[in-house]
């Protein structure tokens, strides 16, 4: 149900959530909302009867894509490569997983827009990344259209290194380039979390704030709002194991670009090519409504024509094609 006041702001991140009766959901999926808007994230049963064999038979597809000795109770288990990225593509149970149909369902009743998933990542170990807002990657104008469900694929051990969250911080300033001085558009780095880290440690300093471990069961489910920071916490102890998906969703209706390596004050986007992962239909940028000139940007790149320091851009080409 989208708020007739704010349609361009996720009914659960909505400056009149207090006044919502939420009156169209479930007991339990009004304790989902509610959480989201108070803390930035959810936690639930992945709702699934078929999960326990999909997990199974995803660690059987991907373990031996991973120099990991699995089957070596003793051995280090923190080496080498320790991620797919979208899975989806040649794995059946991934793309389930991030297609689940109550799982859209629901995610539609919180934002108030169709929901789709349009990244996988599947770890068989800890990630053990810093505190970080997945916002810099991937980002939709308006903003906070985006989301991760967090699935744990077995039971998640203290020194397994668990995802951890900050309670709250999806309340915090989404930090941005402008924010912290630099430009963005065009720049290639290998790491587009690093120049933000700064920013994020000193946001938790200031509010005291704690990384909170979510030791999760396996099949339970982590939401996480669009700037919830969280990470992966250290690894104590290597010979473990820490299988987990993540899915990312968008919403639609919107632009899907990447703030790590854009410059929105100066209209400098580095827009996103998306496809939805459960009906493999693209999903072109748009702002209310209508279509924007997508191809002129793409990811890290800029736009055809354009020196690096021209001021034109991505606005003057939205004006352009709400003008046609
Ligand atoms: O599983 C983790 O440790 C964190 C993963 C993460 O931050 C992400 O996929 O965005
Ligand atoms: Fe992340």
């Amino acid at each position: 149900m989208t708020n007739p006041v704010f349609p361009g702001v996720p009914r659960i991140e909505s400056p009149l959530f207090a006044q919502d009766s939420l009156a169209d959901l479930t007991a339990t999926e009004q304790v989902i909302a509610r959480d989201l808007n108070t803390h930035g994230f959810a936690v639930l049963d992945f709702p699934d009867p078929d999960i326990e064999a999909r997990i199974e038979r995803i660690k059987a597809n991907l373990g031996p894509r991973f120099d990991i000795p699995f089957g070596d109770r003793a051995a280090d288990k923190t080496r080498g490569e320790r991620r797919v990225q979208d899975g989806w593509k040649f794995d059946d149970d991934v793309r389930a997983i991030a297609s689940n149909p109550q799982m859209l369902n629901l995610l539609g009743k919180l934002y108030g827009r169709a929901a789709f998933p349009f990244q996988t990542l599947n770890f068989p170990v800890g990630t053990q990344q810093a505190v970080h807002s997945d916002s810099v990657h991937f980002s939709s104008l308006p903003e906070r259209f985006m989301c991760g469900i967090w699935l744990a694929m077995e039971d998640v051990a203290a020194g397994a290194g668990p995802l951890f969250y900050v309670r709250g911080s999806h309340r915090w300033p989404i930090v941005t380039n402008a924010m912290i001085g630099r430009r963005g558009f065009g720049e290639e780095l290998n790491s587009a979390q690093d120049p933000f880290a700064e920013a994020w440690k000193a946001l938790c300093r200031a509010n005291g704030a704690a990384q909170e471990p979510f030791l999760a069961r396996k099949g339970q489910a982590l939401i996480w709002t669009a700037n919830l920071l969280h990470g992966g916490s250290p690894q104590t102890d290597p010979t473990l194991t820490r299988w987990s998906q993540v899915t990312h969703y968008f919403f639609d209706d919107c632009i899907y670009y990447t703030p790590a390596f854009s410059d929105e004050c100066i209209g400098k986007l580095a827009l996103r090519d998306i496809v939805a992962i459960h009906d493999g239909e693209a999903r072109p940028n748009r702002y209310l409504g209508e279509g924007i000139e997508a191809g002129h940007y793409s990811k890290n790149a800029r736009p055809k024509g354009l020196s690096k320091d021209s001021n034109s851009g991505l606005f003057l080409n939205i004006l352009k094609a709400l003008r046609n």
